[in-house]
């Protein structure tokens, strides 16, 4: 077959063995005796890239074949987590490389440490779509992920004196072997100037008169199915200036200006804005936003379809996923290269418009819900503030029509808000566009029907549906645990790996005293694992013969770090007070991990409480080592990976009605931690699935918040009534974890006491109950397996592959497509 010149390499340990080397001569430009362990590591990517090239060929020349309608996932975000174990899992090659590595002298473990991963997202949501992509690839849905290849992912996180620092991450700098640049297909994206209105033979018609333009510059990643033979494709886009952009200036003679023009240009696709819940409405961001779905467009309609595609058929062929709001600006894209470019009337390209798109919702908080000033998007974007004002005058016309007597109803679903400031709200805007509007667990898509977009979905009944979230079982079982995978396949066979509703044959092996500590031996292997990772990584002493208690996510105030910390404090009061023998508590080591957004003042405080608390704690000898705080800087997937398989105990405790859904929670619960959780997001599911005895509740109930805040929320009468959280509050005020300074952590205690917007006083004392519950469950160790055994088979629902089915089912209409046989 001629167009596939290339075959792949012996799968062999010889095979690779060849190739390896060739690839650190030809490709490093080095030998084995001078190769650094970063020369190994970038031959040896390379080497496992070209095992998959075939099928990465393949997969592109069969879909340009058979044109099977596809998914473009567009997310700002795409939250990769290391690439090499993935690729050597999908590939079927972790033992031929391993061994071919031993025989030249190399170490595999050590290779794999040089690998960077690319931050390319905040947390959940990211993490999520790459999740997705994987689970695409391994069940043959044909899919392209769009987004943007960040020069600087999340900020690398430090402590010092126990305060959170920022530190670039600069994750390019030593090599990125498993991207493939493509500058010869770079594509242009216009920004600012005008519009014109002209006559065209009787007909107005509107174009757009661009200020200026940048390059963008698609770089290919494989995304391998597992062991199926399939490999799909992100693209990223990366911002360059364009050549007539730095030549006009240049020929003008003025070299530096030049200059700086790249420097404008790159700067687009520079850096990850690291917020997450609060969008920041910056004008570089909407830049960003507009790029990126603006390059993915283009390529899509320009170069993935054949030149004579009809774009009547578009639906048929391609369904773009708004991963939340950030890509939402492609459906005015969309309806302007429709309707300036190839010259349709407004009704048709808005017909077909409208089924080319769906939208992804990631939030309740109405903080989060993002919107661009008409201001900053009329000066960026003007035609496509001229287009959203037509799509909301139209839609307002129908909303009259449907409401003749209720026009206040009509203005709260406007597009276009008009207070604090005429703002687009994207969220509107995606929901009126797209075909469906999903949330991300039963419980959020209900309170969007309920709440956040109640007039929407009574408007469009039908355009609302769930998928809830799930995670990929390759990268967060199968990978991060391997002691649990082999025990899974020595009982029910591998098949789980693709299909994890398999898990569920386990349950009756929870009855099985042998299974069960065998179940015990890996979580002490794994914790083990964690106790040198740490010890390596940040110099954290953990003792593995603790309960593990984790809580891992980003900072924020409706996630409740602080609510983790009264916890802990009230411990560490109640031992140091005399009130409880140290004897008597359970020895259990509180781990956490949380980046802070750089401008959030409340998170990176509760960072710095955690680091002084966990100061005082692990250095008082009256706690003699029995509770431990663990506290290892930049949390991030790598990390993910060792911590949770170790975990006992999974903390999921945000206030009700404000976690979207969480994927944490499900990885914990797959990998057989007990979760202690409020009723909120995925919680919910996972309670119910892996049965109340099996999951510790407490909390208030979303209803019962409404309640309490719709009645005047007052924290105080909490502190006043409740002993020990007036004790562990006072603690915290005295000055007793910042060295007798009252001033350091005032800011929490006081907004705990005077606002409290997350009701962590009035859930304290139903938490703290519940931890009860959790010592005596886990002084039970049989009865603490058993359920741990239970959560693992019975958290197959949570796999990303059966999201993707619900995705499909409910929303897209894709098929499978098969490799050629
Ligand atoms: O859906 C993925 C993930 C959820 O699991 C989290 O509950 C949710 O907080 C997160 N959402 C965001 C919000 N960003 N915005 N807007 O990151 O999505």
């Amino acid at each position: 077959d001629n167009t596939t010149p290339i075959a792949t390499p012996e799968h062999t340990v010889d095979g690779f063995v060849r190739e390896f080397l060739r690839e650190l001569n030809f490709g490093q430009g080095t030998d084995l005796t001078r190769a650094s362990v970063n020369d190994k590591y970038l031959a040896m990517a390379r080497t496992v890239r070209h095992f998959l090239m075939v099928r990465w060929l393949a997969t592109l020349r069969r879909q340009y074949q058979i044109q099977a309608k596809s998914v473009a996932y567009l997310s700002a975000e795409f939250l990769l987590g290391r690439q090499l174990d993935n690729a050597l899992l999908a590939a079927d090659l972790d033992e031929v490389v391993e061994e071919g590595l031993a025989s030249l002298g190399i170490d595999l473990a050590e290779l794999r440490e040089a690998e960077v991963e690319p931050g390319l997202g905040n947390g959940g949501l990211g993490r999520l779509a790459a999740c997705f992509i994987d689970s695409l690839a391994t069940m043959n849905v044909p899919c392209i992920g769009y987004g943007i290849r960040y020069e600087y992912g999340i900020f690398r996180q430090t402590f010092v004196d126990g305060w959170q620092v920022e530190k670039p991450d600069n994750w390019l700098a030593l090599g990125s072997p498993w991207e493939f640049p493509h500058p010869e297909s770079a594509v242009t994206v216009d920004f600012g100037g005008h519009t014109e209105h002209y006559d065209d033979d009787g007909v107005t018609r509107s174009r757009w008169v661009p200020g200026w333009s940048v390059l963008g510059v698609p770089y290919n990643y494989m995304v391998p199915g597992f062991e199926n033979g399939r490999v799909n494709t992100l693209r990223l886009w990366s911002a360059r200036a364009t050549r007539a952009f730095d030549l006009e200036i240049f020929n003008a003679g003025d070299y530096a200006q030049a200059v700086r023009a790249q420097t404008f240009a790159e700067n687009i696709s520079k850096v990850l804005y690291p917020e997450d819940s609060t969008p920041q409405g910056k004008e570089l961001r909407l830049q960003q936003q507009y790029f990126f779905v603006a390059c993915s467009l283009r390529d899509f309609l320009d170069q993935v379809l054949p030149s004579d595609f009809d774009l009547h058929n578009l639906p048929e062929r391609i369904i773009f996923q708004l991963n939340d709001t950030h890509p939402v600006i492609a459906i005015p894209e969309l309806m302007r290269i429709l309707v300036d470019e190839r010259g349709w009337e407004w009704d048709e390209a808005w017909a077909i418009t409208q089924k080319c798109f769906a939208y992804t919702c990631h939030t309740l908080l109405p903080e989060a819900l993002e919107v661009w000033s008409v201001e900053l998007l009329g000066k960026l974007l003007p035609r496509h503030l001229e287009i959203i004002y037509r799509i909301n005058e139209d839609f307002m016309a129908e909303l009259r029509e449907a409401y003749p007597d209720d026009e206040l109803r009509v203005r709260r679903m406007s597009i276009i808000a008009e207070y604090p400031e005429r703002a687009v709200r994207m969220a509107y805007l995606a929901t009126v566009a797209g075909s469906k509007v999903n949330g991300v667990a039963a419980l959020h898509s209900q309170l969007l029907k309920d709440k956040v977009l109640h007039d929407f979905s009574d408007h469009f009944p039908d355009k609302f549906t769930n998928v809830t979230n799930g995670v990929t079982p390759r990268r967060f079982v199968r990978l991060a645990n391997p002691g649990l995978s082999e025990l899974i396949t020595s009982a029910i066979g591998d098949g789980w790996v693709t299909d994890l509703d398999r898990l569920k044959e386990l349950e009756p092996l929870a009855d099985d005293a042998g299974f069960r500590e065998a179940f015990r031996q890996v979580k002490r292997a794994n914790k083990l694992r964690l106790v040198d990772v740490l010890a390596e990584r940040d110099g954290i002493t953990v003792d593995p013969d603790t309960m593990l208690d984790v809580m891992v996510k980003r900072l924020h105030e409706y996630k409740r770090q602080t609510l983790k910390l009264l916890h802990v404090v009230t411990l560490y009061d109640q031992v140091t007070s005399g009130a409880v023998k140290i004897e008597d508590v359970t020895p259990r080591t509180f781990a956490f991990g949380a980046k802070a957004a750089p401008g959030y003042r409340m998170a990176k405080q509760t960072i710095g409480l955690i680091n002084a608390v966990g100061r005082t704690i692990n250095t008082d000898p009256a706690l003699q080592g029995r509770l431990t705080v663990a506290f290892p800087a930049n949390y991030n997937v790598t990390l993910a990976e060792k911590l949770i398989p170790a975990a006992d105990l999974s903390e999921q405790i945000s206030l009700a009605g404000k976690e979207a859904s969480g994927t944490g929670n499900m990885k914990f619960a797959l990998n057989g931690a007990l979760t202690i959780g409020t009723d909120d997001g995925a919680n919910v599911e996972i309670r119910e699935l892996v049965g109340d005895d099996n999951f510790f509740l407490f909390g208030l109930l979303e209803p019962e918040v409404a309640e309490i805040v719709d009645h005047g929320y007052h924290p105080t009468s909490y502190y006043e009534e409740n002993r020990s959280l007036r004790h562990a509050l006072d603690l915290i005020a005295s000055g007793a974890f910042s060295g007798g300074d009252r001033a350091t952590f005032e800011p929490i205690v006081s907004n705990l006491l005077s606002e409290d917007r997350f009701l962590v006083l009035a859930d304290y004392q139903a938490y703290i109950d519940a931890q009860e519950r959790v010592d005596e469950a886990y002084a039970d160790t049989e009865g603490w397996t058993r359920s741990a055994v239970l959560n693992v088979a019975r958290s197959g629902f949570f796999s990303s592959d059966r999201s993707m089915r619900d995705y499909i089912d409910r929303i897209w209409g894709t098929h499978p497509v098969l490799p050629e046989r």
